[in-house]
């Protein structure tokens, strides 16, 4: 893989690498790419466009709808219908999943902007993506045929719309990461490989909670901030941005554990990250590069869904600190 490829280009290269058929796959995630520009752009021209503020509208989730999130919500819909191969789509912002085209070979499932409480004060913000096959045999599928565990996506994706846009997939076979060269208009493979290193010194938290947080995860914490004086015998650092595709890419570019526990606060809830269209894609994308990730009890890959808006508790990035947060889990 050299250097300056476009992301098509690669996904030629590794369907042919890799003796695969199937095109539609790699044509499906062409327009996902699309409608990320598209969405880059939107976001980039924020006030200018006239498309920062709210709507006054709430989604499925009871959570204030953004007009940016409307917009890129219909950007990604406009792409899972567009060339035929997905048959229904799930995204954040709809209550019920989308039927696209009947026969089509895949499940598209998305959270348009992932952030997006970040958008009115320029914080970086993203789009997050998950492909599941459609089961056999099935035209018209139902929410029951999206109910399949995250080891079974067959490819997750995330843009960010940070100083650079960047787009960074997996097929299962690592991670790699593109950035967007506007003179050309395309995504060129600038971060071939992304690989998490296994040890960390910086954590991410919402430390606002902290009175909510169960036994096992104010454990962790307090070690991590008693520094050098205390178990760790070492200083760590802290990181907040409430973007979870923001905080994912600093955790793929230098190492790092994320960590949005179930707490006394989301436990009715579950949780409060979305299993299908964040936790799940992300968890996949980190397993690829060398990470690990967690609801503290479970793999999160294997977690098997009862709904697409089902909500769960995340812990991922450096292996070895999800590591120590699933052993404090086990000793309670
Ligand atoms: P929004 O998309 O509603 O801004 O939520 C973002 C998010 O789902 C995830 O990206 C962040 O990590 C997390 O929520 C931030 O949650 P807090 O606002 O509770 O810190």
């Amino acid at each position: 893989m050299q250097n300056g490829i476009t992301l098509n280009q690669f996904l030629i290269d590794e369907q042919r690498r890799l003796g695969g058929t199937d095109s539609d796959l790699p044509a499906l995630v062409n327009d996902i790419v699309v409608a990320c520009k598209i969405i880059s752009n939107g976001v980039s021209q924020g006030a200018l466009a006239g498309v920062l503020g709210g709507l006054g509208t709430e989604n499925v989730q009871g959570e204030a709808q953004k007009k940016l999130d409307v917009i890129s919500n219909d950007v990604m819909i406009e792409a899972g219908k567009r060339g035929g191969y997905v048959a229904s789509m799930a995204s954040e912002e709809m209550d019920e999943i989308l039927p696209a085209t009947p026969q089509g070979k895949y499940l598209l499932l998305f959270d348009p902007l992932d952030g997006s409480s970040n958008i009115d004060v320029n914080i970086s913000v993203g789009t997050i993506f998950s492909i599941l096959r459609c089961p056999e045999g099935v035209a018209n599928p139902a929410t029951a045929d999206f109910m399949q565990p995250g080891t079974k996506q067959v490819c997750a994706g995330y843009a960010l719309y940070g100083p650079s846009t960047m787009f960074v997939i997996t097929t299962g076979h690592g991670v790699n990461g593109f950035t967007l060269d506007r003179n050309i208009g395309e995504f060129v493979l600038t971060h071939p490989n992304m690989t998490i290193p296994e040890d960390t010194r910086e954590f991410a938290i919402n430390a606002s909670n902290t009175r909510f947080w169960e036994a096992p995860v104010k454990r962790y914490i307090d070690e991590c901030l008693a520094g050098k004086e205390g178990a760790r015998k070492a200083d760590f650092n802290m990181r907040w941005v409430a973007s979870m595709v923001a905080e994912v890419h600093r955790i793929l570019t230098r190492g790092g554990i994320f960590m949005y526990p179930i707490d006394s606060k989301t436990k009715e809830k579950g949780g409060r990250l979305r299993l299908m269209y964040e936790a799940n894609p992300m968890s996949f994308i980190v397993e690829q590069a060398g990470g690990a990730s967690s609801t503290g009890r479970q793999r999160i890959l294997e977690v098997q869904p009862t709904g697409t808006h089902q909500r769960i508790a995340v812990i991922l990035g450096s292996k070895n600190e999800v590591e120590r947060v699933v052993s404090y889990h086990k000793e309670g």
